[in-house]
């Protein structure tokens, strides 16, 4: 059953202001139970709207839930698309400021800057390749606005796909030469290692889910854009991010980045 008070702009409204307030709400779903992945994909660019009204620039898009690792721990199994800003950009060293933020976790990811646009349906993975300029490591941070991060498929394409934050690795190489379904990254926390993962984790291959990127992105009419970056979703599960606690992610050739939390 519909809640007639909802409509994309309310829910887009409401979502933004508990990540402005770090203040967690409940699943969409709870009160809109047939929402579906349409209106969650309305409410995202309302979002997004909202967020360019006050400033914010488009830089890229996201994936997520592209790897079993994710898709077990979230209970989701089908990969999504959701917008980065700039505001979204964190400086590699700087502590993420916890007290701002609701639950938020780290995930190692393979990202890519294109040098052209990339317009589905039809992309494959070596045609989006071909449209790539520059492979480089990023972690995304992530701060789902649901309370203990429940959600289902439609709330989390509402939520922007818990956006929050994302930094980029230190090393920015072409693709060519690399391998990057066998692109490894060991994820550490305090010291200690937690998880482990290559490239081929996500759909096979981050060019595969590029390409599915561009062709999820077509279905709404919308293409991927020169110059855009995009992060191909989290090999690994997410790490919790606590104060005083440190996650380093260490990628084969692709550099280091480690981040801690302050309180
Ligand atoms: C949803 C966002 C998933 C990824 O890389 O798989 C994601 C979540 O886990 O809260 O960003
Ligand atoms: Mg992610």
């Amino acid at each position: 059953m519909s809640t007639p008070a909802l409509s994309a702009e309310v829910v887009a409204v409401r979502l933004l202001a508990a990540e402005a307030s770090a203040r967690e709400i409940d699943p969409i779903t709870d009160s809109w139970s047939d929402l579906s992945v349409e209106t969650a994909y309305a409410i995202q660019d309302s979002s997004l709207e909202r967020r360019r009204a006050r400033g914010e620039r488009l830089v890229g898009l996201k994936l997520g839930l592209t790897s079993r690792a994710k898709q077990r721990q979230m209970g989701v199994a089908e990969p999504l698309v959701a917008w980065l800003t700039d505001a979204m950009a964190m400086p590699a060293g700087d502590p993420v400021p916890l007290a701002r933020l609701i639950h938020p976790r780290a995930e190692p990811e393979i990202a890519f800057v294109l040098g052209r646009d990339l317009k589905g349906p039809g992309v494959t993975a070596a045609a989006a390749m071909d449209a790539v300029r520059s492979v480089t490591a990023a972690v995304e941070v992530i701060d789902s606005r649901f309370r203990d991060y429940r959600f289902t498929l439609p709330d989390v394409i509402a939520d922007n796909a818990s956006s929050c934050g994302f930094l980029t690795g230190p090393v920015t190489r072409p693709a060519a030469g690399l391998d990057l379904s066998l692109e490894a990254c060991l994820v550490s926390l305090d010291g200690q290692a937690f998880h482990s993962a290559t490239g081929a984790a996500v759909l096979g291959h981050p060019g595969e889910a590029l390409a599915h990127g561009a062709n999820l992105l077509a279905r709404r009419g919308l293409k991927l854009e020169a110059g855009w970056l995009v992060l191909t979703g989290a090999l690994t599960d997410a790490v919790p991010l606590r104060a005083g606690s440190a996650a380093t992610f260490e990628f084969t050739s692709l550099g280091t980045i480690a981040v801690s939390g302050a309180a």
